[in-house]
């Protein structure tokens, strides 16, 4: 088994909307100016990146944005350009929300079983359906569409729906989930949840709880999991008030090894206590404590929101964001870990400030998805990153991309067309078909 992560490349309207209450950076960036041109290609920077160091890397391609479906199916009809124009003057909200780049955070895409952890054999892939954000929740139907085009092999993989229903399945994909394990042993799952669908429990005050524990719930029976072999573990509500909207802000982890603060998990003890039992002593944790780093230093750098890239000898690499290199009290705490008896060795940093902008780290922009050599030759779309691949795929962004957008700009029925334009020019690169809603 190998692991893959797929980015997200980042889309042509990527723009800063102020759509997502509750991530500190969305709120504080709305209405800079951004530079799409710039932030698809820092993200192709960071695959080149994670690629050369060894490791599985793959694509996932934007979503049309505006979602001149999503505006339609509010009311707004006639021309794309008299639906955008009408909607522009009546609701530019809407059109804000329906203009979001916010897929390229493929974190959130779905959450993954690879196969070794199925009843059944398959890979198992469930779209999140992201219903605590509206801007994020037009992306569920794209996603399934793109995974079903990529993972298509009905004996390999399984894409399921997204979750049905309201808000007491909100499921934000494996942004809140965790896959850990030590050779000799069945993986454990880690599904973090911020509130409940039904039931008492006492949740953040200030700032939307988006996971429900009935989604993760939902999933792990999906994918088949051995329910021995998963921990449902409740986010901290006063973590998601100081701005972890998701639990990859707090926490990562791959093979043995967890890095989290102490206002990732309510009962963090507990949760180790019981994964130590169920991986046993290979099982290391690093942790912060709110001395060692303030969570306002841990949301605004996001050193936690890094990639952990284990390599064949077992030794892990983390990929933080250069903010957390600029943010003194962050790169202390890095340095220790490198330091610390663990399998890490080295820190290395990455600018992906675009992304950053918007409360996306490293970690945000990809989906871990592990892989058998088979699997991996089974994929039916181009996807698997190389050298030629990455390099139509910048040219494509330099011939198509803007570098400059203000949340203005974004009723442009120009801009509309030229993203249409893009995305279709982009299902022939990545051999997608007609995934695409302006496609069907
Ligand atoms: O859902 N930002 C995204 C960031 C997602 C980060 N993903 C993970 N932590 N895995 C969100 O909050 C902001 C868009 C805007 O404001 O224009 C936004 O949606």
């Amino acid at each position: 088994m190998r692991e893959f992560n797929f980015d997200g490349l980042v889309g042509p309207t990527h723009n800063y909307g102020g759509l997502a209450p509750g991530n500190v950076a969305s709120t504080v960036n709305e209405g800079q100016i951004s530079n799409p041109r710039e932030a698809a290609l820092q993200g192709l920077a960071k695959m080149r990146f994670v690629h050369e160091l060894g490791v599985g890397q793959a694509v996932l391609p934007p979503h049309p944005r505006p979602s001149l479906r999503t505006l339609r199916a509010l009311g707004f009809s006639g021309s794309d350009e008299q639906l955008l124009a009408r909607a522009a003057r009546e609701a530019f909200h809407l059109v804000r929300l329906a203009s979001s780049a916010a897929a390229m955070w493929t974190a959130n895409a779905a959450t993954v079983a690879p196969s070794t952890d199925s009843a059944d054999g398959r890979t198992h892939l469930t779209p999140a359906n992201l219903q605590a954000m509206f801007h994020r929740a037009i992306e569920a139907s794209t996603t399934t569409r793109v995974l079903r085009a990529i993972f298509a092999d009905p004996k390999r993989f399984m894409v399921h729906e997204p979750l049905p229903g309201g808000g007491q399945f909100a499921d934000e994909g494996a942004a809140n989930h965790t896959r850990l394990f030590v050779s000799g042993r069945p993986a454990v799952h880690v599904f973090a949840w911020g509130r409940r669908g039904w039931g008492e429990f006492v949740g953040p005050k200030k700032y939307p709880a988006r996971q429900t524990l009935e989604a993760s719930q939902a999933v792990a029976r999906l994918h088949q999991l051995d329910p021995e072999r998963t921990l449902f573990v409740q986010q901290c509500p006063d973590g998601i008030d100081a701005g972890a909207f998701h639990t990859d802000v707090l926490a990562v982890g791959t093979g043995c090894f967890l890095m989290l603060h102490e206002r990732a998990f309510n009962d963090l003890r507990g949760a180790v206590v019981r994964l130590r039992e169920m991986l046993g002593d290979r099982f290391c944790y690093e942790l912060a404590s709110e001395d060692e780093l303030p969570i306002k230093d841990a949301v605004a750098a996001y050193p936690f929101n890094s990639q952990l890239i284990e390599k064949d000898d077992g030794t892990i690499e983390i990929i933080a964001p250069k903010d957390a290199e600029e943010t003194p009290r962050a790169k202390d705490f890095l340095e220790r870990v490198v330091a610390g008896r663990n399998p890490v060795t080295a820190v290395r940093y990455l600018d992906v400030r675009q992304s950053m902008h918007n409360g996306g780290g490293p970690a945000c922009l990809r989906l871990r998805v592990p892989l058998s050599t088979e699997d991996a030759a089974a994929l039916s779309a181009r996807v698997l990153y190389s050298e030629s691949l990455a390099a139509e795929l910048a040219a494509w962004v330099q011939k198509h991309y803007r570098d400059r957008l203000t949340p203005n700009d974004i009723s442009d029925p120009l801009l509309a067309r030229e993203s249409m334009a893009a995305l279709d020019e982009l299902t022939s690169i990545m051999q997608l078909g007609s995934v695409y809603d302006f496609q069907q």
